[in-house]
């Protein structure tokens, strides 16, 4: 009976452990994922209105502080890797801003609000052969407009 007990509890010890290492496995791999976005029919907009992109990264946030969910995306087109913001409007009419040059490698897409006002900037950084490099952005009517950069040429 005792014996039982303790096989029980080894069962039950490495069961528990098995669940939360592949909790932790599928955390890490949604971290990772390239495209993090709810609102696919967005996506499929961008994915329409530039046929030929190669979506490298896409995560999506309220930029414009309408309430809805606008969607960031780095892709890759003709060897040239671009940035591009696709809106969601009030209306529910979604459109593209313009776009930017977007690093080469490395790319990541940070959302903070950096002067406590709406609505909340992006931070893009990446690098090309080993030149890191970062620009914030906001969105305003409906453009993107480069705030500050460091190094944006030698990664992008
Ligand atoms: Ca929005
Ligand atoms: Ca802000």
């Amino acid at each position: 009976m005792r014996f039982k007990m303790r096989q029980l509890a080894v069962a039950f010890i490495l069961i528990t452990s098995i669940c939360v290492l592949s909790a932790c496995d599928k955390s890490n791999n949604k971290g990772d994922k390239k495209i993090q976005v709810s609102n696919s029919k967005l996506l499929e907009f961008f994915e329409n209105e530039i046929p030929d992109a190669e979506i490298l990264l896409a995560k999506e946030e309220d930029l414009n502080g309408d309430g809805l969910k606008d969607i960031v995306v780095i892709y890759t087109r003709y060897n040239n890797n671009e940035m591009v913001v696709a809106i969601n409007n009030e209306k529910d009419e979604f459109k593209l801003s313009n776009s930017h040059k977007a690093p080469i490698e490395n790319q990541s897409i940070q959302f903070k609000d950096i002067d406590d006002k709406d609505p909340i900037e992006f931070i893009i950084s990446g690098s090309k052969n080993g030149a890191v490099g970062y620009g914030i952005y906001r969105l305003e009517n409906d453009k993107v407009i480069d705030l500050f950069g460091e190094d944006m040429n030698d990664c992008c």
